[in-house]
């Protein structure tokens, strides 16, 4: 077991205070963060208190605290899980060989690019996110928010700590970069296509903390199977946050259509009281859906077989031991490929098609929540689903991208995508009106007209409780 020290100006169970070095790269670091945080995170609330959870161990139970406090003063911390001792490499060429607990020289490339296209998506996810905060339809809401915000925050530190500790000069450079970059800048973008989108309203957010960070659940898993010990830790905690980053999207987008399933059952066009109709919520679903399965990168990727080759990243679940042959080999995997005006099925090696595999399983993911929804909207008793879009619609990676699809998945013609676009994807009419109703309901126990109270409030206390304290 790692100690914790939670007094440290880093909060850690990665006994920092044992090397100095690295302490002192880290704590040089951290006041760029917090300048970071200030210019480009939630605006205006870093006064204010917010009754946060915060990471302080890993043990499980008693793994965070929760304590209004002021965003900036924020004890994002480093937390690895627990090290399993005598750990072996459980996939691919090096099946059975010790886990690495540094980078093999010949990794080091590779190994950089994924902890910095991991790390870049985290604080990019808060600069989408920051001006959502003036529109909070609710306090309750608005907590949501900023404990999103705040959990990215720490899984940036939590990449910057593996930058710093296991790539030296180049590994403090990269951390540098993750607080340059900046999500939609044309200059310096983020890194990969979603993170820099904007994310202009709080149907846009639930859309995104469902689908997006979702993404950030497969990826991570993937990663916490890897044979780079510290990696596969690192991850493996940040998962625990994630959860609730993607109960925040399931419930948010859930509550929506729920108001407007209310709505509908009473006879009440949604539109007339400030409500959200289903066919717009139908399109966010479409555009954020979409925009994640690019996330996975192509369906037969090299990258893909190497990092899976390596021991670098594993299936999802790999060492729950629900794969036939821990090394992938002798086996295909069929996915349908556009021939002119055609899909053809077409086979891969298995090891290459390591994207498809995760990409699926996060599929199955999103139909579950889906299901959910539409189990709700059963029971109001109005007539009408939410359907998960086809891996092939929209894409702009990997074998379907520069072909067009219907959400149904089915080949169409430049010509039938654009008569029908706006049905499918949000049109900046169907954007404007969800600005519209973007109005802040600051009052405790006060919630937005196009939204449903949760269930539940935050750590069991009820939704009026005080989520936020105004300075
Ligand atoms: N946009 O072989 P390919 C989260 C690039 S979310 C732009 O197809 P590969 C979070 C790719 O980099 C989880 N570029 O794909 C959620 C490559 O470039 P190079 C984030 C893209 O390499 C919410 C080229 O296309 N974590 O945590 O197998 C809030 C061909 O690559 C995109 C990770 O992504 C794209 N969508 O896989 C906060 C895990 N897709 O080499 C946080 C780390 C691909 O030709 N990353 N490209 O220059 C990876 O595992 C892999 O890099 C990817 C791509 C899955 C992203
Ligand atoms: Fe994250
Ligand atoms: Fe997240």
């Amino acid at each position: 077991m790692s100690t914790v020290d939670l007094d440290a100006k880093i909060p850690n169970n990665v006994n920092l205070k044992d090397d100095k070095r690295l302490q002192r790269a880290l704590e040089s670091w951290q006041p760029k963060f917090i300048e970071w945080w200030k210019e480009t995170g939630p605006t205006d609330f870093n006064l204010d208190q917010i009754y946060l959870r915060t990471a302080i161990g890993v043990g499980k139970g008693g793994w965070a605290h929760f304590d209004h406090v002021r965003m900036p003063e924020y004890r994002w911390g480093i937390f690895l899980a627990d090290p399993i001792a005598d750990r072996k490499i459980h996939f691919g060429d090096q099946l059975g060989s010790p886990a690495w607990n540094q980078v093999p020289g010949e990794m080091r490339n590779r190994l950089r690019r994924l902890i910095v296209t991991q790390g870049d998506t985290e604080p990019a996810s808060v600069e989408q996110q920051r001006l959502l905060g003036h529109t909070a339809p609710s306090l309750y809401d608005m907590r949501s928010l900023f404990q999103v915000n705040v959990e990215e925050g720490r899984h940036l530190w939590a990449m910057v700590y593996l930058l710093h500790t296991y790539f030296g000069s180049d590994g403090r450079d990269e951390a540098e970069d993750l607080l340059k970059r900046r999500s939609g800048n044309a200059d310096h973008p983020r890194i990969l296509e979603a993170f820099n989108k904007p994310i202009q309203d709080w149907l846009s957010f639930f859309c995104f903390t469902t689908f997006t960070d979702r993404d950030g659940k497969y990826q991570l898993s993937a990663l916490a199977e890897s044979g780079f010990d510290p990696l596969a830790r690192t991850t493996q905690f940040m998962l625990t946050e994630e959860a609730y980053h993607m109960q925040t999207g399931e419930n948010g987008v859930g509550r929506v259509i729920h108001r407007t399933a209310q709505l509908m059952k009473e006879g009440t066009d949604p539109r007339t009281v400030g409500a959200i109709p289903m066919d717009i919520i139908q399109k966010y679903v479409n555009e954020w859906s979409t925009a994640s399965y690019d996330l996975f990168g192509g369906e037969d990727s090299t990258n893909a077989a190497e990092y899976f080759a390596t021991g670098l990243k594993g299936r999802y679940r790999e060492g729950d031991g629900i794969y036939k042959d821990p090394k992938a080999l002798n086996q295909d995997y069929t996915m349908p490929v556009p021939q002119g005006d055609k899909l053809v099925d077409q086979k891969v090696p298995l090891r290459r098609a390591m994207n498809a595999l995760l990409l699926d399983a996060y599929h199955a993911d999103c139909a579950r929540i889906v299901d959910r929804w539409n189990r709700d909207l059963k029971a109001i008793g109005v007539d009408v689903q939410i359907k998960l879009p086809s891996l092939r619609c929209n894409r702009n990676q990997g074998i379907y991208a520069g072909h067009r699809f219907n959400p149904d998945g089915q080949l169409i013609s430049q010509h039938e995508w654009e008569a029908h676009r706006d049905q499918w994807f949000p049109t900046q009419k169907d954007r404007e009106y969800v600005q519209s109703l973007m109005k802040p309901v600051l009052e405790r126990g006060k919630i937005a007209n196009w939204i449903a109270p949760p269930h539940q409030g935050a750590n069991n206390q009820p939704f009026d409780f005080e989520y936020v304290k105004f300075h």
